[in-house]
């Protein structure tokens, strides 16, 4: 109970860092998100003119990044991630310690190749994720699932930590702003549970970004009585009603697309072994589950 406590902090201070560091940085979605009012579109939107055309009914909150037709890639991304976690598996595995136990790769910034996602074992009811990204033939850890010391953070790196269970968690939507993927965070125990909408965009130099677009966190006691809440909407404070509609219009304004990304894990019916180059067995199988999105 009382180290569950300690986590839930823990997890919920890394969030609070994690939102405010976004929002104190200058990406596009941060600023985007900030000072798009639903009818004007952002800065950065490739056709304005377009984009005034189907003007959204949602996004004061998300930002209005049109998803570009992806470039055919021909690079050959299976190698070059299979020859990082070769030479990176150890460390990986003391970071994520005990190891992880899901390997798959999904195109999470639809740009023609994917990123490679791996499970940790998580601490409560859900796993944590890594995210890595192909920057000018290097891989760079985009995400992960307990955050990393200052030193070994990449200049891609977020803090953002996502929590989940299931490659499927990663959810292709459909709207008039074009392709996203999104993913609901979330993690809970006896005495706490948080949700939090992130969706991925894909920021300079081709590489993945997250962006915190909704947040719930509701601490109770263990007779059920909630002690305290918070929401944000694109990392800004936010109250109840707010959130709640906000989730209800993104329902109406986002389709779920039906694509289901593929990925292994350690207790499926291949029975990678935990030791002796797990990883790499998962990750082998992994790269033959792939089924790119359509
Ligand atoms: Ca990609």
């Amino acid at each position: 109970m009382y180290m569950r406590k300690i986590l839930g902090l823990v997890l919920l201070c890394s969030l609070l860092l994690a939102l405010g560091a976004c929002a104190g940085q200058a990406a596009p979605s941060a600023t985007a998100a900030e000072t798009a009012a639903p009818s004007t579109p952002a800065a950065e939107t490739a056709d304005p003119e377009a984009s005034l055309q189907s003007v959204p009914s949602t996004p004061a909150t998300i930002s209005d990044l049109v998803t570009p037709t992806p470039t055919p890639e021909t690079i050959d991304w299976a190698g070059i991630y299979t020859a990082y976690i070769t030479d990176n598996q150890e460390q990986l595995e003391n970071l994520a310690y005990p190891g992880f136990t899901g390997a798959g790769f999904i195109d999470l910034d639809l740009d023609g190749v994917p990123e490679l996602v791996l499970f940790d074992t998580g601490a409560s009811a859900a796993m944590g994720v890594w995210l890595f990204d192909i920057v000018d033939g290097t891989v760079q850890c985009i995400s992960s699932g307990v955050t990393l010391e200052d030193s070994l953070q990449g200049p891609w790196y977020s803090t953002l930590v996502i929590n989940a269970g299931y490659f499927e968690d990663f959810m292709l939507y459909r709207s008039t702003l074009g392709d996203s993927f999104f993913i609901n965070s979330g993690n809970g125990a006896e005495d706490f549970y948080y949700r939090e909408l992130i969706r991925f965009g894909r920021g300079d130099n081709d590489v993945l970004t997250l962006e915190s677009v909704a947040f719930q966190y509701v601490e109770n006691d263990l007779d059920g009585n909630v002690i305290s809440t918070r929401y944000t909407l694109s990392g800004q404070d936010a109250d109840e009603a707010a959130y709640n509609a906000f989730m209800e219009q993104f329902q109406e304004d986002y389709v779920y697309s039906g694509y289901e990304p593929a990925g292994v894990f350690i207790w499926g019916e291949d029975q990678f072994a935990p030791e002796n180059d797990g990883l790499l067995q998962m990750l082998q199988a992994a790269v033959e589950a792939y089924v790119p999105a359509p």
